[in-house]
C-alpha cells in the first residue's frame, strides 16, 4: 500500500468510524450547479456548518458545486433515487417532476425581493413544498437564485424587438421556453453546465441569470451586453432524498430543516449582497449595461398569461399577486 493509500484508508476509517475509537460520522453529500463561491455555494456552507453544529458532528455534508454530481435535472433524478443526498437547486427543471412550482416561473409575477420572500415562506410557498415527497422528494426550504436579466454578445437589448431571432439558451422550463418564443426570440433549453461554452462557442447568442451568477460564472467574458429585464424572479430549493430522510430521526429532522433555513436565509444574504456590487463589477469587465422598461417586455408576454390561467388556475396566480405578510 503507498503512503497516500493508506492515508486514504485512514482518513476514510476515521470518516465513517471503521477505527474502532472514532465515533461514527455519516456523511451526506450535497450537490449544486454554482461555482463554490456562489450564493448557493454560500447556501451550502452554512448548511453544512449547522448540521455539523447541531449533531455534535455525527453528520457532515460534503459539497460538490460546479456541477460535479451533475446538472439540475439529473441532480433531482439522483435525490429521488438516492444518489445524491441532497442538493440546492433553481425551479428550472423542478417543474418536470413537481409541475406545480412552475407557478413560480411565471414572467413579472413577483413585484421584488420582498414580495417572493413572502410568498415563498408564507401557506403559498409552504403548502407548495408540501406536495414533494408524492414525487419522491423532499424539500426542506425554499432558498433563493434571484430575479433573472438578459445577456447576449450580439447587440443592446431595450426593446422587446430587439429579441427577433434571437438564440437565447433557457433552462428545461417549458414556460420559460413558452415566454422567450412569446418574445420572439428563439429558446434553445441547454443545461446550466454546458452554458458557458455554448456562449463561447456562439451556439447560442445570451442567456439570462441573475446577475451574481453572471459574475461568479464569468459569463461577462463571453457576453458583451447586459439588459435589466427581471423578467422571471428565480426561486432556489434545498431538496434531499427521501431514503436519507427517512432514516432521520424526528430530532435529527428538525435539524435538517433548520439548517435548510440557515442556508435559505444565507442565500438571499448572498444574493442581496452579490447584487450590490454586481453592475460595477460588470461594467468594470467591459459589460455594456442596458436599463429597460420592464413594462414593455411584461405586455410583449401576455400571450403567456392566458396558457398559465388554463394550467395553474388564475385564483392560484391571483393569491401569488394578492399575497401581503
Ligand atoms: O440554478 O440554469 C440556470 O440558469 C440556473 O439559474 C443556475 O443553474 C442556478
Amino acid at each position: 500500500m503507498t503512503l497516500g493509500r493508506c492515508f486514504a484508508a485512514l482518513l476514510s476509517a476515521v470518516v465513517f468510524g471503521w477505527g474502532g475509537g472514532a465515533a461514527a460520522q455519516t456523511l451526506f453529500k450535497m450537490g449544486h450547479t454554482l461555482t463554490a463561491g456562489s450564493h448557493f455555494g454560500v447556501g451550502g456552507a452554512a448548511f453544512a456548518e449547522a448540521v455539523a453544529r447541531d449533531t455534535g458532528g455525527r453528520f457532515r455534508v460534503q459539497l460538490y458545486p460546479d456541477g460535479t454530481l451533475g446538472a439540475e435535472r439529473e441532480l433531482l433524478e439522483g435525490v429521488q433515487e438516492g444518489s445524491v443526498d441532497l442538493a440546492i437547486v433553481s425551479t428550472g427543471a423542478v417543474g418536470i417532476f413537481v409541475p406545480e412550482t412552475q407557478i413560480t416561473d411565471i414572467p413579472f409575477l413577483f413585484r421584488n425581493y420582498a414580495h417572493a420572500r413572502s410568498v415563498l415562506d408564507g401557506p403559498i410557498g409552504q403548502e407548495m413544498l408540501a406536495l414533494f415527497p408524492k414525487h419522491d422528494l423532499i424539500a426542506l426550504a425554499w432558498g433563493e437564485n434571484g430575479f433573472r436579466h438578459l445577456t447576449n454578445s450580439v447587440r443592446p437589448v431595450r426593446v422587446p424587438d430587439d429579441l427577433k431571432g434571437m438564440k437565447m439558451r433557457t433552462m428545461q422550463n417549458s414556460l420559460h421556453v413558452l415566454t422567450f418564443a412569446t418574445l420572439g426570440a428563439r429558446p434553445i433549453p441547454i443545461p446550466f453546465t454546458e452554458l458557458y461554452s455554448a456562449l463561447e462557442q456562439h451556439a447560442v447568442d445570451g442567456q439570462e441569470n441573475p446577475t451574481p451568477t453572471v459574475v461568479k460564472s464569468r459569463f461577462f467574458e463571453v457576453q458583451k451586453y447586459l439588459s435589466l429585464t427581471g423578467h422571471f424572479y428565480s426561486p432556489a430549493l434545498v431538496l434531499m432524498a427521501p431514503a436519507r430522510w427517512n432514516a432521520l430521526s424526528d430530532s435529527d429532522r428538525e435539524i435538517f430543516r433548520h439548517a435548510a433555513k440557515l442556508a435559505a436565509i444565507a442565500m438571499r444574504n448572498e444574493v442581496d449582497r452579490m447584487e450590490r456590487d454586481s453592475l460595477a463589477l460588470l461594467r468594470s469587465a467591459g459589460m455594456e449595461v442596458t436599463l429597460v422598461d420592464q413594462a414593455l417586455f411584461e405586455r410583449a408576454v401576455t400571450p403567456v398569461y392566458a396558457d398559465c390561467a388554463r394550467r395553474f388556475g388564475q385564483d392560484r396566480i391571483d393569491r401569488i399577486i394578492k399575497y401581503r405578510e
